[in-house]
């Protein structure tokens, strides 16, 4: 395990040197950004309504991107990093119904311009904490000037309720950092995701309700 110093100083010569590094990682993610912007407009437009509640852009900062290469034993080389660490760029979709969650992964799925490389499922499979989530890591076409790239990315698509757990949680877990969060608390969290989640379905069933008998 490398120490706190040897990961500043690899953190500062990335800084330093490797600039030009994420340069494409940003182009996907102005490329994602922009298809579910055309997403949203359509939906509005034909709809009267929206799958997206909202959509965040990130890209990871470098401290995580040095812990993850430690972590997964990755070589500290561009290449290797490349080739390896597929959530440089991420992006995160939340929508109101579980249903559009669904519906933007087959979305994702029939266009040209990406690729699925990897689903985690974490709606049906949740995390040991209680996370759910849709992961999706993607690559996305990149035309540049003189080039054609093909970018990784991890889209996280989830429901306002997921999201709302989610983001709670991991402030909840920030406030214990370096410590563990207590058994009971934990047990606690396992449960609000559990209810969070009863409130999703019960959302759905509503809105199918509605949608099969308008009036
Ligand atoms: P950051 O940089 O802060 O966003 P891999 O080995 O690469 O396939 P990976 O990516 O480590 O696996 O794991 P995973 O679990 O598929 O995705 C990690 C991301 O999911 C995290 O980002 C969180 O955004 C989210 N996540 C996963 N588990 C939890 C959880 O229990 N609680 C919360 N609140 N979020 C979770 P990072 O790692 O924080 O990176």
């Amino acid at each position: 395990m490398t120490n706190e110093t040897n990961k500043l100083d690899i953190v500062q010569t990335i800084l330093k040197n490797w600039q030009g590094f994420f340069i494409p990682y940003e182009m996907a993610l102005n490329e994602i950004k922009s298809d579910f912007q055309i997403v949203d407009l359509e939906w509005r437009t034909k709809y009267g309504y929206s799958p997206i509640e909202h959509l965040k852009t990130r890209m990871k900062t470098i401290p995580s991107l040095v812990e993850k290469v430690e972590h997964k034993q990755v070589p500290f080389t561009q290449e290797a990093i490349q080739a390896n660490i597929f959530d440089i760029a991420g992006v995160r979709i939340v929508t109101s119904f579980i249903d559009d969650v669904y519906m933007l992964k087959d979305h994702i799925e029939q266009r040209d311009d990406s690729r699925i490389l990897k689903v985690k499922d974490y709606i049906q499979n949740p995390k040991a904490s209680g996370y759910k989530s849709l992961h999706l890591v993607i690559e996305t076409k990149i035309i540049t000037s003189n080039d054609i790239l093909w970018i990784p990315a991890e889209i996280q698509i989830r429901t306002s309720a997921m999201d709302f757990w989610a983001s709670t949680e991991h402030k909840l877990n920030y406030k214990y950092h370096g410590d563990t969060i207590p058994k009971e608390a934990k047990q606690q969290l396992v449960e609000l995701s559990k209810a969070s989640y009863q409130l999703d379905e019960q959302m759905s069933l509503l809105r199918n309700q509605l949608l099969s008998n308008p009036s």
